[in-house]
């Protein structure tokens, strides 16, 4: 696998950051080399669209976008790429990131986003699905991933048979 960037982490704020960790950790664990910046679709539109236009040029094969509130990073990366955008709603207001679900699950019929759960199950599902998404073309990756489920299960056993004694 390339040391460039892979995958791009895309989060509407450094408050965010706490949360999309867990995208970046997932894909450690793979070795999937990535890149993580904080653009907004309301603070700085044009830094989004210029980062999405961008990064294929630069190797980026798959985009994870996380945010919060009116979260609507998701569908404007969307809007402007054909590379795969997979979105984390933050839970980041009263709302308790409901309100970045709706938005960012509701994409209107032909820009599609994957969107994971909310918060940091759904950023470290973001990860894993974005290290699914290059396995397609990557058998070793492929094998990292049946391993990873393979110990996961492994897991779920023992705190099984832990709980029999
Ligand atoms: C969104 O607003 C961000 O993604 C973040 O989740 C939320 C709050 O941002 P801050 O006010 O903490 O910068 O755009």
């Amino acid at each position: 696998m390339s040391d460039k960037p892979l995958v791009g982490i895309l989060m509407g704020s450094d408050s965010d950051y706490e949360i999309m960790a867990e995208a970046a950790r997932a894909l450690r664990e793979f070795g999937v080399p990535f890149e993580v910046t904080v653009t907004s679709a309301h603070r700085t539109p044009e830094r989004t669209s210029e980062y999405v236009r961008q990064a294929p040029g630069r190797g980026i094969r798959v985009l994870i976008a996380g945010a919060g509130a009116a979260a609507h990073l998701a569908g404007v990366v969307a809007a402007e790429t054909t590379l795969p955008v997979i979105a984390v709603p933050i839970d980041a207001t009263a709302l308790n990131g409901l309100d970045a679900l709706l938005a960012m699950v509701q994409m209107p019929a032909g820009i599609p986003v994957a969107t994971m759960a909310i918060g940091k199950a759904g950023a470290r599902n973001a990860g894993i699905f974005a290290a699914q998404i290059l396995a397609v073309a990557d058998s070793s990756l492929r094998d990292k991933l049946t391993d990873q489920r393979q110990t996961m299960a492994a897991g779920v056993v023992a705190k099984a048979e832990k709980l029999q004694e």
